[in-house]
């Protein structure tokens, strides 16, 4: 079964949007295995954005991100990586589709409320950073045979 690693950003976490963002994976119907409430180091901030590092906006999104707590998750479903990227929406929200957690919530790029990872294999690497293997529950809904035929 595939994961996902997604954080709710401090700008998010902020806004009292946490639950809102929660909601959309949980109604949709992925089940949530991982969940943490954090101050982000700078440590793990660089770790996470390394392939951002010779971005002109990396000093800028690591202190966004080290700024204020974060709510980090991983999610496990069928097709979750790509699923979540679309109910998550475009880098910017200015131009993220309504209907997206960018696209409703969102007005800036350097403030777009949730990261999640970009393919199976990122978040594989993503999952390992955030979590150790024994803070992540395997369990099944009761719900499974109302979700899958
Ligand atoms: P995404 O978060 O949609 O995967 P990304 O990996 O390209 O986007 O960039 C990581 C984050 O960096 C992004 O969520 C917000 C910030 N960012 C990206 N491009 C930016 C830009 N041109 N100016 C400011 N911040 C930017
Ligand atoms: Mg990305």
């Amino acid at each position: 079964m595939e994961r996902t690693f997604l954080a709710i950003k401090p700008d998010g976490v902020q806004r009292g949007l946490v639950g809102e963002i929660i909601s959309r994976f949980e109604t949709k119907g992925f089940t949530l295995v991982g969940l943490k409430f954090l101050n982000v180091s700078r440590e793990l901030a660089e770790q996470h954005y390394a392939v951002h590092r010779q971005r002109p906006f990396f000093a800028g999104l690591v202190e966004f991100i080290t700024s204020g707590p974060v709510v980090a998750m991983v999610w496990e479903g069928d097709g979750v990586v790509a699923s979540a990227r679309k109910i998550i929406g475009a880098t910017n929200p200015l131009t993220a589709e309504p209907g997206t957690i960018r696209g409703d919530f969102g007005i800036n790029i350097g403030r777009n409320l949730i990261h999640g990872s970009d393919a199976s294999e990122t978040a594989k690497h993503e999952i390992a950073l955030w979590f150790r293997e024994e803070e992540l529950v395997n369990w099944q809904p009761h719900i499974t045979p109302w979700l899958h035929e």
